[in-house]
């Protein structure tokens, strides 16, 4: 099992910030010298799960890094609702590229670091999943390809969400969004974690802001490693989504406990630790959640999403007794 499971008859507790835990069992959300490296005055939505991930895996990197972490970020919401000129929210180094070349740029700033002898400061690279599995894929998978010495962050609310709700290579099947007004046809996405796995890159992990105890200690763990590393987040949007704001991490939990997201370590290709479901949900339970699917989601849309969530089941080996 990865991480370190605490059990709730421990604690009383699952909350992050819970200081009831011994010290070396804390988060680092609960540590009042965290970082804060998404402080406040951003403007995302009420609920927005790209937030809520980003901060806690800046954290988790600063602190594992000891402050000394630099981060690359794409266009996108992320950036957008961050940093409207003059302000910013970040108090971290932090850089904006282009929305399709986080990942160069990223590599160019390890390349600097690395001539400079500056082998103490680390290197993030995050982006939407629009610009990490369309547009910026090329640049990523040549970062893989060379093994910089970069983390890259995925945060998947699959769509390009900063624009008005396009569909992206991360887009469910069936899901409505404007340039799928029917749902969309396509769907069998680009399924980023297994192509980063191709390029058997030391660290690959996937995680949702459902378990925040998971994403910090992912975020952390890639850390430990050298080499072209990937984190792939899945961060519900209310507004892309049609959820209520406050359902931001039952979505993101019922994502996970259906099969339809399989949470995950890979190192150097091969999977290492599964998140494992107990008593899987019918993924038409996740979908009932979210108004992107419809009032009612057509049968054919969830029969085919749930033959996805058990597939994953099955190739993941997610269900334990
Ligand atoms: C070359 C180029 N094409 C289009 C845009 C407009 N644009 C900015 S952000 C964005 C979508 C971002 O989507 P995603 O990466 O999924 O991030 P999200 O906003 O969903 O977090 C688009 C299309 C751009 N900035 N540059
Ligand atoms: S549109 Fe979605 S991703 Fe963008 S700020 Fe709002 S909730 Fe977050």
């Amino acid at each position: 099992m990865s991480g370190q499971r605490i059990k709730f008859y421990q604690t009383g507790s699952f909350a992050v910030g819970n200081r009831l835990l011994k010290p070396e069992q804390r988060t680092v959300q609960s540590d009042a010298g965290r970082t804060n490296s998404l402080t406040t005055g951003h403007r995302a939505c009420q609920g927005c799960g790209e937030a809520l991930g980003a901060r806690y895996v800046l954290d988790a990197v600063m602190r594992a890094t000891g402050n000394r972490a630099v981060t690359v970020n794409a266009t996108g919401c992320l950036e957008v609702f961050s940093t409207p000129f003059p302000e910013s929210s970040w108090r971290v180094p932090w850089l904006h590229s282009l929305f399709g070349n986080a990942p160069a740029v990223a590599t160019g700033v390890a390349a600097a670091l690395k001539a400079k002898g500056r082998t103490d400061v680390r290197v993030v690279g995050q982006g939407g999943d629009g610009g990490t599995v369309d547009i910026g894929l090329a640049c990523l998978s040549g970062m893989f390809e060379r093994n910089d010495d970069v983390l890259y962050v995925c945060y998947d609310n699959g769509g390009y969400m900063n624009t008005g709700v396009q569909r992206s290579g991360a887009t469910p099947h069936g899901a409505v969004t404007t340039t799928t007004p029917a749902g969309n046809s396509f769907g069998q996405g680009k399924n980023l974690p297994l192509i980063a796995m191709a390029h058997r890159i030391p660290y690959v992990a996937t995680a949702t802001v459902a378990d925040l105890r998971d994403l910090e200690y992912k975020a952390a763990r890639a850390m430990e490693f050298h080499g072209a590393r990937y984190l792939h987040v899945l961060v519900p949007c209310p507004l892309g989504w049609r959820t209520a704001s406050d359902k931001t991490v039952s979505v993101a939990r019922m994502a996970v406990e259906s099969g339809f997201f399989p949470v995950f370590e890979a190192i150097d290709g091969e999977v290492t630790e599964v998140t494992p479901i107990r008593r899987p949900r019918p993924v038409a339970d996740y979908l009932s959640l979210q108004g992107r699917f419809g009032e009612t989601p057509a049968a054919d849309v969830v029969s085919r999403l749930q033959a996805e969530a058990d597939r994953n089941i099955r190739s993941f080996g997610l269900v334990v007794e």
